[in-house]
């Protein structure tokens, strides 16, 4: 692997990091009023994955989705904005952070129903082999979501007409307070895929590196024909279900479980990598730092700084029923 590769990983993870610490700051001062699901502590996903997709690849996603949006070169400023109802937000400040969407980049929406996403993503990537257009889609959901049945449905969807798409399962443990262990038979989630006939992987969601060369073997085989994937890679959040805060203290997990995930963060683990590798210069990082803490700065003073939207704009964008004008 170039070096220029693992510091663009590396980069974005830090970048994905920084970005949710300031929105966790942030929040406390009530400005963003929308739920929000901080992705902090499974950044490697979303920088592992994305770094093997071209602009024209299609992603969706659920309601865990900054980091998602972001890889994909979603805008960071239509993202804040969007998070504090801003008519500059990426979806016109009427969807907040469960409804992100950046058609420029390829991000093709988020959406918090559970797995609701997954079955558009399988439409997209069919669309996409219909018309023989060269893209991949990429649908990113939660362990929690693989209990839904439209799952099921799309997975056997994808893989009978070998759909160039990659199903992407962040199995952070939990779905809200839920472990896992109550949820579903001790069997990996990747076997899921393996039953419905597609290929099927599994591993360390926390090594980017990792994530990167299994997101790049699906991705290839989705390109040159050979069908649908299914990843399944484990990592953890480090942050209550929906907000800011730690949540330890509900007693659905334990400080012991939380902490020997905190001593596997994504980043700081890859930073030791690349250092023992010398490929981290004290000059490179603290210009890396200050130039992202830049780009923060300036992205929620946008963000703050726009208007909300008109009254008007209530109407726009549904579908026309009775006390709404078209
Ligand atoms: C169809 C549906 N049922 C229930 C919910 C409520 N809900 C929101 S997030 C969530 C947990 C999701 O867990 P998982 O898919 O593992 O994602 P994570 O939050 O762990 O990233 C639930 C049950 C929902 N949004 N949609
Ligand atoms: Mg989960």
């Amino acid at each position: 692997m170039s070096t220029s590769v693992r510091l663009a990983l590396y980069e974005q993870m830090l970048r994905l990091r920084l970005i949710e610490e300031a929105i966790a700051v942030r929040y406390a001062e009530q400005e963003m009023r929308c739920p929000t699901h901080l992705c902090i502590g499974q950044e490697a996903v979303p920088a592992g994955v994305s770094a093997n997709l071209r602009p024209t690849d299609l992603v969706f996603s659920g309601h865990r989705s900054h980091g998602h949006y972001l890889a994909k070169g979603g805008n960071l400023k239509a993202m804040l904005a969007e998070l504090y109802g801003r008519a500059t937000g990426c979806a016109g400040g009427k969807g907040g952070s469960q409804h992100l969407i950046d058609l420029a980049c390829g991000f093709m929406g988020s959406a918090p129903i559970l797995a609701s996403t997954i079955s558009v993503g399988v439409g997209a990537a069919w669309a996409a082999k219909m018309d023989n257009e060269d893209r991949v889609a990429i649908v990113y959901f939660g362990d929690g979501a693989t209990e839904e049945g439209t799952f099921h449905e799309a997975l056997n969807f994808a893989s009978v007409k070998r759909l160039p798409v990659v199903f992407v399962c962040e199995n952070n443990l939990y779905s809200v307070h839920s472990s896992l262990d109550v949820r579903q038979p001790k069997r990996p989630i990747a076997a899921l895929g393996s039953a419905h006939g597609m290929a099927a992987d599994r591993g360390d969601g926390n090594d980017v590196e990792f994530v990167y060369r299994l997101a790049g073997e699906a991705v290839a085989r989705a390109r040159v024909g050979e069908g649908p994937t299914i990843l399944e890679f484990e990592t953890y959040r480090w942050l209550e279900h929906c907000g800011p805060s730690d949540d330890v203290g509900l007693g659905y997990r334990s400080k012991e479980e939380l902490d020997s995930w905190k001593r596997r963060d994504p980043i700081m683990t890859y930073r030791t990598r690349l250092q023992a590798k010398g490929l981290l210069a004290n000059v490179f990082e603290s210009a890396l730092n200050q130039k992202i803490e830049q780009e923060i700065d300036a992205a929620f003073s946008f963000a703050k700084n726009s208007p909300f939207p008109p009254a008007t704009a209530l109407t726009s964008h549904i579908y026309p029923g009775q006390g709404f004008v078209a």
